[in-house]
């Protein structure tokens, strides 16, 4: 097969779905956003524009495994599926699972859900997507009878409020991020409100922000209701065509509904709600962005139709700028649920809720085998795995040990299982070393087929490059061991088009206009049309054969009666209050640069720089009161598990409240699953869990010494009680810690010293020599606790060591840059024990704030200084510091203002 020269295809990440144009030439490939497509018009945030160096074979997983040995194709599939096969024999279809991902592509999806559901005949596949956007899901269904999006992207810049509720869109969502940005520069007028308990990157553009208590919202949203009520602001000849509950959401809204009580559920000024209440009365045009503050929660499906309740009463929704937004999370979080991907789902928005639905998908696969009620969601999955109920298991694209909640128990859960089968395209996670069987999955770049992002709309992933190894597309995989398990016939596929096709038939197959997701306008692309396909927005059929910019239009939805629903939402906090032992709220999420278990992030230097380990955010108030120092390393404690993490003091942070990245897991550091300490609570209804409200405990952790390591090489170290490793630019960096005194360090200098083919007695630094071509120098102060150590080969650094007995340590920045000097100058040799760069060194750059170009900390605040820097503009021109993705942007403009204090 030849690949081709440039090709256009979507970002793999986040939900924004934003179009890349790669230009594949033989020194490596040439990236930039797709000025074509709809998504971005060109844009990509720092994620996206360092696709290019995530390519390499590094860390992949190349062969099939069994046992942990290499074995065939052929092999590995006939184990599989003779070993699902035993299972379902002995114990029955339920006694099997799949769990699958928002990352595979709809194709691999699809196949996925039609052997899970129409040929093993249970309904036990469920994915990761239910720690997302279950509670959306609900939410829409109760609301809109159908699970669908209303608006576009372009609603967002063409409102003239956005108010963004537990989404940190800056980071999480950047494109539509700084399309939102640019849309209120060039209108100032237009007004943005953030509701999130901590002040985020987001908060950058907000006119106004509400630190709201953990959990609150639906006492927001309810409040609203009413006061819009009071205030003559509703639509109510649009409630009385179109919308029906509004009397019984009206009555339950009405319990807390005065100001003062709603900002005193909520912990906000009364004046700031006063504020809100009052701009979201005077302004039609109206986007509610809201994600994972809202979903992960145990009553997250009343919270979201809190807020489609008000959007829905003042007729805000099928018009311009206007409408509820729930932005998806994953590129293919839609797609997933176009295929029903859910344990709750069946096929293409068909349930299990009438023997109708089960009755026509059965006919349309041609099954006598389909499931007959849904399966088990996520949490109830791996408690049944837990329990022996489930025997079997195939993980796909997706990293449960590291995120589904109280992680630890998932991971016992899986060694104790009977079959455990992953696929992958990553050798080493947490979850592979659990696994019996891996398989190894193209991944992006060699994959081809579909994906759906926020917006409903359909883009292509295009091959551009041959597999790593022997690795397979999923659907193949999945299509492979279906043939195996005597399945033949209803899985004849050889490409993705075809599967495509299929798909889009099922969602026009007797869909008189009753199911939402119709594409059958696609169902007779053949291969030429489907590897041409443009980006279109579903509904896709004979009624709108381009694609459907924005959902219910006409006022009619997808309930029997055609009108929308309201639901009366009783507000309900979090299922775990705080309490003495455990007196602080766990809120978890994501930052700029990495994306969920690192397994892709983590492999780009510069995508590392920006925040390089596992860390709590704290308020000054509660670190003083836990006695934790900004800097040292905290324990933080739940009923469920325990974690380390770098303390973060920071004014950004509500009190009461503490903020844990999702993203450490072991393949990265030690001690750093912060869903170890999540508890598996779900919502009744979604089955989302609560993973934002963990009550915990942060104490210091303050072991008998701190320090860091920097080699060419990654090392284990593993007798330190914490560690963390990232790579920089030439090498690896080591946060470690550790309660075992000093002999150990000199094992790791010794087995760092064994890489590198230096002698295994340690020369002093006044005493050169020892072997011809390695230099160690040490540095020893045992009465402090100190010692320091660097490597030299041929004049190249290799190592160096820095052990100290705290946190008190030298910055890693100008250390790192020596890595990528082929001889170290005598001026860096003089002062890298003392850590100390030479005059005017440019590589002292501190931490990395802009990611594009590289731009640290250090330099933006000497340029501000020295040169009168006053804005993001001439912070731009003299160093282009926020010229690349603008994802740093935030970031910047708080330098700038911390440099005027
Ligand atoms: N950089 C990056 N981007 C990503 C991802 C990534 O891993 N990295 N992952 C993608 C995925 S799969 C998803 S689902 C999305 C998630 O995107 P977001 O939902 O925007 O991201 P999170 O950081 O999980 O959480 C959003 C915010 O919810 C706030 N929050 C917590 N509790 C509450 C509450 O009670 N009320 C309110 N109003 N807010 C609360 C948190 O403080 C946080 O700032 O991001 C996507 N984009
Ligand atoms: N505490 C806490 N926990 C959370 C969240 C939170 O906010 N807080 N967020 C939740 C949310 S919203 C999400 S979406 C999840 C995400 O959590 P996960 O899905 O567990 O995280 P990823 O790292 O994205 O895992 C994807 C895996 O699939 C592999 N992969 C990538 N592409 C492919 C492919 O094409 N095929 C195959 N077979 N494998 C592939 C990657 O190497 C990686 O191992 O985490 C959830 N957990
Ligand atoms: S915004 Fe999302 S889809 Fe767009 S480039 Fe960034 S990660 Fe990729
Ligand atoms: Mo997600």
């Amino acid at each position: 097969m030849g690949y081709p020269a440039t090709a256009r295809t979507t970002c793999p990440y986040c939900g924004v779905g934003c179009g890349v144009t790669v230009g594949v030439a033989p020194d490596g490939v040439k990236l930039s956003g797709d000025t074509l497509h709809p998504a971005n018009f060109g844009r990509l945030c720092s994620k996206g524009s360092a696709l290019g160096d995530t390519l390499d074979h590094e860390g992949r997983l190349l062969y099939p495994l069994v046992d942990g040995q290499r074995t065939s194709w052929d092999e590995a599939l006939g184990q599989v599926a003779r070993g699902f096969n035993k299972v379902i024999a002995e114990h029955g279809p339920d006694a099997v699972a799949f769990y699958v991902s928002g990352q595979i592509l709809t194709e691999d999806y699809y196949v996925a859900n039609k052997l899970m559901k129409g040929f093993i005949g249970s309904a036990n596949i469920d994915t990761n997507s239910r720690l997302c956007m279950s509670t959306a899901v609900a939410a829409h269904k109760r609301a809109f009878g159908a699970d669908a999006v209303p608006v576009c992207y372009e609603d967002i810049e063409e409102a003239d409020l956005v108010v963004l509720v537990g989404s940190n869109y800056a980071w999480a969502h950047p494109v539509l991020y700084q399309r939102l940005a640019a849309a209120k520069k060039a209108r100032p007028e237009m007004q943005v409100v953030v509701v999130d308990p901590r002040r985020t990157a987001t908060c950058d553009i907000a006119d106004l922000h509400l630190a709201i208590a953990p959990g609150a919202d639906a006492y927001l949203f309810n409040g609203l209701l009413h006061y819009l009520r009071r205030e003559d602001a509703l639509d109510l000849p649009y409630v009385e065509a179109h919308v029906e509950g509004f009397a019984a959401a009206f009555a339950a809204a009405r319990a807390v509904s005065s100001i003062p009580k709603v900002a005193q559920a909520c912990g906000v000024p009364e004046t700031q709600v006063s504020e809100f209440f009052r701009l979201y009365a005077r302004t039609p045009r109206t986007v509610t962005i809201f994600s994972q503050g809202i979903n992960q929660s145990s009553s997250g499906v009343d919270k979201a139709n809190a807020i489609i309740n008000v959007h829905l009463a003042t007729g805000r929704i099928g018009r311009p700028g206007m409408g509820p937004f729930s932005v998806t999370g994953q590129p293919n979080a839609m797609g997933g649920r176009e295929v029903g991907g859910l344990a709750n789902q069946l096929a293409a928005h068909l349930d299990f809720s009438d023997a109708e639905s089960i009755n026509l998908v059965a006919r349309f696969w041609n099954t006598s085998r389909i499931a007959q009620a849904p399966g088990l969601k996520a949490v109830d999955m791996f408690q049944a795995i837990a329990e022996g109920k489930i025997k079997a298991v195939w993980i796909m694209g997706t990293n449960p040990v590291v995120s589904l909640p109280d992680a630890d128990k998932v991971r016992a859960a899986l060694l104790g299982c009977e079959l455990v089968v992953v696929s992958d395209c990553v050798q080493h996670t947490d979850t592979t070393a659990c696994a019996d069987i891996l398989l190894p999955a193209m991944g992006w770049g060699e994959k081809d087929g579909t994906v759906t992002n926020s917006e409903r709309r359909i883009s292509r992933q295009r091959t551009l490059l041959p597999a790593a190894g022997e690795a397979r597309a999923d659907w193949w995989i999945i299509t492979q061991v279906a043939q195996r398990m005597g399945y033949s016939e209803a899985f004849p596929y050889t490409r993705p088009a075809q599967i495509f096709r299929e798909h889009a038939r099922l969602s026009g197959f007797e869909n008189r206009g009753e199911r939402a997701f119709d594409i059958s306008g696609l169902a007779e692309l053949d291969d030429a049309g489907y590897d041409a396909l443009q980006p279109v927005q579903w509904p896709v059929n004979s009624m709108s054969p381009d694609g459907t910019t924005r959902l219910f239009t006409d006022g009619r939805f997808f309930t029997p009666n055609g009108k929308a629903r309201m639901v009366a939402v009783a507000p309900r906090l979090p299922a775990i209050a705080t309490d003495a032992d455990f007196p602080l709220v766990l809120n978890t999420g994501r930052i700029r640069d990495q994306w969920h278990t690192m397994t892709r992030t983590g492999k780009v230097p510069r995508l590392n720089a920006h925040l390089c380990e596992p860390f709590v955010q704290i308020h000054a108030t509660d670190a003083q009161h836990q006695q934790l120092q900004d800097g040292e390393l905290a324990r933080l404690t739940s009923r469920h598990g325990t974690m380390l993490a770098r303390v973060q003091v920071s004014e950004d942070q509500r009190p009461g409240s503490v903020f844990v990245p999702m993203h450490w897991n072991d393949a990265f550091a030690k001690s750093a699953r912060v869903d170890a300490l999540v508890a598996p609570i779900t919502d009744p209804i979604s089955g989302q869990p609560e993973s934002k409200h963990a009550p915990v405990r942060v104490e210091p952790y303050r072991p008998a010494w701190q320090g860091f390591v920097l080699s060419r090489t990654r090392l284990d170290l593993a007798d330190a009680s914490y560690r963390a490793c990232t790579l920089g630019s030439g090498y690896w960096r080591h946060e470690i810690a550790g309660e075992v005194l000093p002999d150990v360090w000199r094992d790791w200098v010794q087995a760092a010293a064994g890489n590198i083919g230096a002698p295994a007695r340690l020369v002093d630094a006044r005493q050169p020599g020892g072997h011809p071509s390695a230099n160690w120098i040490e540095y020893r102060d045992a009465a402090m606790g100190r010692y320091r150590a660097a490597c030299l080969q041929d004049g190249k650094l290799e190592v160096v060591f820095f052990i100290a007995p705290d946190q008190r340590l030298p910055e890693r920045e100008w250390l790192g840059s020596l890595f990528a000097q082929p001889q170290l100058a005598a001026a860096d040799l003089a002062g890298l024990l003392s850590a100390r760069p030479p005059k005017g060194a440019v590589s002292d750059t501190g931490r990395i704030v802009c990611a594009c170009n590289s731009v640290g900390e250090k330099t933006i605040l000497h340029a501000i200084k020295a040169q009168g820097l006053q804005s993001i503009e001439a912070v731009g021109q003299c160093l282009k510091a926020g010229t690349g993705c603008g994802s740093c942007v935030p970031e910047i403009r708080r330098l700038l203002e911390s440099a005027k204090k």
